[in-house]
């Protein structure tokens, strides 16, 4: 189970652990109006975690783009200080909210309700199929916290070693789906892609997993239809 009852603790003093219940529980009703706010209006919300640097604004910018003329898409983009990655996803003309979550080393469901209402300034939510939510780079916290999203998506660079699901395990266990990102780079590596994809199946037994390369375009295609396929999963309009 993740969320509120997962085995991250931000403090072992006792009185830590039930701020952090409270902040958790809190958290979660928040989530749960978002995913209501979502249902309403048919519009499908995937969140992107990885550890910094994994690749998620580079594969948002070739997805936006091959889903351009299909699909609807809006971001809420999550940062610590910089308005950088909304500027590149803007450059791909894809309407944008830019949260910036100062010292917060993730999103949590109050910054979606505002980056939600950030979009609302110039279209309904309606308007859109999917919503992708790109999380603060960082491989614990963001997956503690429920946004109101439908489906969690963790990224892995080929780059970033073999072991990170079973450093990271309730990342990897609450993922929907994992992707295994900068496959161009394989070939340069002293990597082994199966422990990869054996580590990540000792933590998470049901998830598709997909690699591909944000920079060749090589395995794109299974991801797209995968995203496609959420649409309907999720009872979601095509806008
Ligand atoms: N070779 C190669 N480089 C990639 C690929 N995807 C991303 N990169 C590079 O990796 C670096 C980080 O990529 P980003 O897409 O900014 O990563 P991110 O996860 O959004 O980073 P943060 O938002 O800072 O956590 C950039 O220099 C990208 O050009 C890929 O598929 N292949
Ligand atoms: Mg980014």
């Amino acid at each position: 189970m993740c969320g509120p009852n997962s085995d991250h603790e931000h403090t072992n003093i006792d009185v830590g652990v039930d701020l952090d219940l409270d902040l958790l529980l809190d958290n979660n009703a928040m989530a749960q109006r978002n995913q209501a706010r979502l249902d309403a209006a048919q519009l499908c919300c995937v969140n992107l975690m990885s550890g910094p640097g994994a690749g998620k604004t580079s594969l948002l910018e070739q997805t936006v783009a091959a889903l351009q003329g299909t699909l609807r898409v809006a971001v809420v983009e999550g940062d610590m200080t910089t308005e950088l990655d909304a500027e590149r996803l803007r450059a791909r003309g894809a309407p944008v909210a830019a949260i910036t979550t100062g010292r917060a080393c993730h999103l949590d469901a109050n910054l979606l309700a505002d980056g939600l209402a950030q979009l609302e300034r110039d279209a309904a939510l309606s308007d859109f199929s999917l919503l992708f939510v790109e999380n603060v780079g960082n491989l614990v916290c963001p997956a503690e916290f429920a946004l109101g999203e439908h489906v969690r998506v963790v990224l892995v660079a080929v780059t970033e070693g073999e072991d990170k699901p079973l450093k990271y395990p309730l990342m990897f266990r609450c993922a929907d789906c994992v992707v295994i990102t900068k496959l161009d780079l394989l070939p340069h590596l002293r990597f082994d892609i199966d422990a990869l994809q054996a580590h990540i199946r000792q933590i998470n037994a049901r998830a598709p997993i997909f690699a591909l390369s944000a920079e060749t375009g090589q395995g794109m295609a299974p991801w797209l239809e995968w995203l496609h396929s959420q649409l309907a999963v999720h009872q979601c309009i095509v806008a």
